[in-house]
């Protein structure tokens, strides 16, 4: 009867390492699963196009319009904001998409890009030689 007092020793201790076991497997499982989904950083890097993110604005300096390609949304509301002393504005040229009317030197206005998307030619009609297109998508 003495060598039965050790298999029956050896049963908890099998069975102590079988539930050890399963338990170190179900935790390595329960890490694998968010492992993929968490370390994901898909939104942060993607902020370097100023003019598509936040309000849109088109500054008039030096008799140029900056920048001279806007990225708009459609509808967005833009703001002009004149720093030379001269009067500018923001004109299509083609129909009548958008037209600031005339902002004087040192002002700024505001003008609302077209519903449909598409690139837009602006001038500003009191120096035509000011140029730029609108883009709107
Ligand atoms: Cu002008």
């Amino acid at each position: 009867m003495s060598p039965a007092f050790p298999r029956r020793g050896a049963f908890p201790w099998a069975l102590g390492a079988a539930v050890a076991l399963l338990l170190a497997t179900a935790c390595a499982d329960g890490d694998d699963e968010p492992a993929p989904t968490s370390p994901r950083p898909t939104a942060s890097p993607t902020s370097p196009s100023p003019t598509a993110t936040g309000a849109a604005v088109i500054t008039m300096e030096g008799f140029e319009f900056s920048p001279a390609n806007p990225q708009v949304r459609p509808g967005e509301k833009i703001t002009v904001v004149n720093k030379d002393s001269e009067a500018h504005t923001v004109t299509a040229t083609e129909g009548d998409a958008f037209d600031t009317g005339s902002i004087d030197g040192g002002k700024s206005g505001t003008f609302t890009a077209p519903s449909e998307a598409g690139e837009y030619a602006f001038v500003c009609t009191f120096h035509p030689n000011m140029t730029g297109t609108l883009v709107v998508r």
